[in-house]
């Protein structure tokens, strides 16, 4: 072979490679160990402190190397973490997407570099970003699923008439979005259940407890909460505690995640129910890596089983419980 058609069999190669990256799936090699980005969106809430030590301990107890980011509630920064892990070429990324849209050309650019993503928890935008096309996989809980369970549970529990305040996640997350469509879509066919006020409480305790206590003024005949989870519908119990209400008496409140401090308020009798959404992503995260390296056909969603937590199980449930 000359020099001229070496160059072109180079360039051929090159091409081929290029379009093989930007149609299908960055390949992953087999190899003992690897080393793979975290990205964490926060970290001030029990379900994130979960998350991140599973991750963690499955590294640890893989030997791999995780190199771990928070993005301390800030999409932009997050976005720029991931970038700084591509720049580092490390052999796969676990994205947790604060917000649908902002992360959603960093996934976009992990696959032109090479570099394979899985999403866990949260989601990014699938019109624009397909799992099994742009990413590997979306592994984590069904979060339409979650608002239809609690509101199946909250039609039941008061017999189809309630005046609900709903405490709505971080504004743009995957789960605050799903989570109010599956609850508003299940009530739409009880009209005795009605939506007084719909707000964010940025899924933490603090902002739940503020926002509860002005919703609770403006809304003194609400008789339901649907928090979008545990830690707001637990700030909302002291909110509505120092307004002179009694939570679980005068007031019905479901939520999401199942953490252990919402399984002592059911047991308490304040909180009424929480829907599970698991926190427990390493084992799953790490063997979805493995499998696509070993060439496996990963699905593109891999959805979570969640239990359900009330006063039937809460007690039996305490230990498990994150
Ligand atoms: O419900 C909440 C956390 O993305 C499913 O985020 C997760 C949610 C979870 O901050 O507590």
């Amino acid at each position: 072979m000359n020099i001229r058609t070496a160059t072109v069999s180079a360039a051929i190669a090159a091409l081929t490679f290029a379009a093989a990256q930007s149609t299908g799936l960055p390949k992953l090699a087999v190899k003992p160990t690897y080393r793979v980005c975290f990205n964490q969106s926060e970290m001030d809430n029990p379900w994130r402190l979960a998350q991140t030590k599973s991750m963690q301990d499955e590294a640890k107890r893989l030997g791999w190397q995780l190199v771990f980011t928070n993005a301390n509630g800030s999409a932009a920064k997050q976005a720029s973490d991931v970038r700084s892990c591509i720049a580092q070429r490390v052999d796969a990324i676990f994205l947790t997407p604060r917000e649908e849209k902002p992360l959603t050309p960093v996934v976009l650019e992990a696959k032109r570099a090479g570099i394979p993503m899985f999403i866990i928890d949260r989601n990014v935008d699938e019109t624009v970003a397909k799992p099994g096309r742009d990413f590997v996989a979306f592994i984590g809980s069904d979060f339409y699923a979650e608002g239809q369970r609690a509101a199946e549970w909250l039609v039941k529990t008061t017999k189809g008439k309630a005046k609900v305040i709903e405490l709505l996640g971080s504004t743009g997350s995957s789960p605050a979005i799903a989570r109010e469509k599956g609850f508003h879509d299940y009530i739409a066919k009880h009209p005795g259940i009605e939506v007084l006020v719909s707000q964010t409480g940025n899924f933490t305790r603090d902002e739940g407890r503020k926002v509860m206590e002005a919703l609770i003024q403006a809304h003194p005949d609400a008789t339901a909460v649907y928090a979008h989870n545990d830690e707001m519908a637990l700030g909302a119990i002291t909110a509505l505690e120092a307004a002179g209400r009694k939570p679980g008496k005068d007031i019905t409140l479901v939520s999401i995640d199942g953490q252990k401090s919402a399984l002592e308020a059911i047991i308490a009798g304040k909180l009424g129910a929480t829907v599970e959404c698991n926190p427990r992503f390493g084992v799953k995260a790490f063997q979805t890596l493995r499998d696509y390296a070993a060439g496996k056909k990963i699905a593109p969603k891999l959805i979570n089983d969640d239990r359900f937590f009330d006063i039937s199980n809460a007690k039996a449930s305490l230990n498990s419980a994150f």
